[in-house]
C-alpha cells in the first residue's frame, strides 16, 4: 500500500510544533537527529524532514504529499499547492521597515527607494497594489542590518516580536501578511492517498478543536440548573446528573477556550460550587 509522505521542518522554527502536532496526531516514527526520512510505525506514512522553503517545491513536483510550513512561504513561492488547514502555531507577520529616526507619513515614503528582502514576491504585489514603484534588492538573510550599512531605505522582513527591528535602530510601519503554519497539499494526489490525507486532516482538526474548549464539571443547586444550563450550552447539552444527597445535581460539559473566565463568573454568580475545568485531548464533532 502507498504511503502518504509528511514533510516538515529539518530544524527551526517550525520543527518542534510539526512533531508535536503529528504526535497529538498519535503519528509515531522513529527518532534519529540525522535522519532524512522516517517511516511511522503505526500509519502508513513516511516522514521527509527538509528545508521549509524547498516543501512546496517538493509537494508541486508529488516527491512529498502534505507539509507543514509558514503561510509566508507558501504566498511567496506561488507554487500549485493546496492549503487544507491554519495551525495557530509559528505566527508572526511579514512587516515593511525603516530606520527609526525616518519621518514616515505613509507608503508612499518607498517611491523611487530601495527595499531589501527575502521575500520579493509579497513585497512587489503590495508596492504595485499601492501604486508604488520602488526598486527590490532581494538578499536571502539578515535583512534588518541593510538599512544600516546603506544598501536599502527600509526592509520588508518578518517580525514576531518586534525585538530584531528594535536592536537594529529599526521600526514597523505595515504589515503585508499576517502568517502561521499552515498544512499544505498536492492537490492531484494520487487516489489510493486521498483516503490517508483526509485521514490525517481528521485528526488534525480533531487535536486543534480540543485545544480550544475545556471540560466542565461542577455542582449546581436543583433551583439554579435552569440558569446554569442556559451559560453551558456543550456539544449538544449539558449532562446532569442528581448527586447522593441534597437539592444538588453534578452538570458536565464543554466550553470554549476564549469564553471561560466569563462562563465561570457566570456559574458562580448562579450558585455553582467545586467547579473543574480540565483539558479535552480530542474532540470528534
Ligand atoms: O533552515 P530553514 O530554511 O528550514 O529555516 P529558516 O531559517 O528559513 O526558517 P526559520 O526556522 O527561521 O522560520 C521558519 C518559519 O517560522 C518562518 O517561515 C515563519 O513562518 C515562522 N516564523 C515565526 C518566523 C518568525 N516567527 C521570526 N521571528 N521566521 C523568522 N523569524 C525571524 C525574522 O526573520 C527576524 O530575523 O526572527 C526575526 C524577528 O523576530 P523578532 O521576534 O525579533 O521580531
Ligand atoms: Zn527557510
Amino acid at each position: 500500500m502507498n504511503k502518504l509522505r509528511i514533510a516538515i521542518q529539518k530544524s527551526g522554527r517550525l520543527s518542534e510544533d510539526s512533531l508535536k502536532l503529528l504526535k497529538d496526531c498519535s503519528i509515531k516514527f522513529p527518532k534519529g537527529k540525522n535522519k532524512l526520512i522516517a517511516s511511522s510505525t503505526n500509519f502508513p506514512a513516511e516522514i521527509l524532514y527538509l528545508r521549509d522553503d524547498d516543501i512546496p517545491q517538493y509537494i508541486e513536483e508529488g516527491i512529498a504529499d502534505v507539509g507543514i510550513l509558514g503561510l509566508n512561504v507558501v504566498q511567496e513561492v506561488q507554487k500549485n499547492i493546496t492549503i487544507n488547514q491554519y495551525l495557530g502555531f509559528s505566527r508572526c507577520r511579514l512587516s515593511l521597515a525603516v530606520p527609526r529616526e525616518t519621518n514616515f507619513r505613509d507608503v508612499s515614503f518607498f517611491e523611487g527607494k530601495k527595499i531589501a528582502t527575502s521575500y520579493p514576491f509579497l513585497t512587489r504585489q503590495f508596492l504595485e497594489k499601492n501604486g508604488i514603484n520602488a526598486e527590490i534588492e532581494y538578499i536571502s538573510g539578515s535583512v534588518e542590518i541593510a538599512p544600516g550599512i546603506g544598501l536599502a531605505s527600509g526592509i520588508c522582513d518578518l517580525v514576531s516580536t518586534g525585538g530584531t527591528l528594535f536592536s537594529n535602530g529599526l521600526k514597523e510601519v505595515a504589515t503585508i501578511l499576517e502568517s502561521e503554519a499552515v498544512v499544505v497539499s498536492n492537490p492531484d494526489l494520487a487516489e489510493d492517498k486521498k483516503p490517508l490525507l483526509n485521514k490525517l486532516l481528521f485528526r488534525i482538526s480533531s487535536t486543534l478543536k480540543a485545544k480550544n474548549y475545556k471540560y466542565i464539571l461542577l455542582n449546581a443547586p436543583n433551583k439554579q440548573l435552569e440558569k446554569i444550563i442556559e451559560v453551558l450550552p456543550g456539544m449538544k447539552s449539558p449532562t446532569v446528573m442528581p448527586l447522593a444527597s441534597g437539592d444538588w445535581s453534578s452538570v458536565h460539559s464543554v466550553i470554549k477556550e476564549n469564553d471561560f473566565w466569563e462562563v465561570i463568573d457566570q456559574l458562580r454568580e448562579y450558585g455553582a460550587q467545586g467547579i473543574l475545568v480540565v483539558p479535552i485531548e480530542k474532540m470528534i464533532l
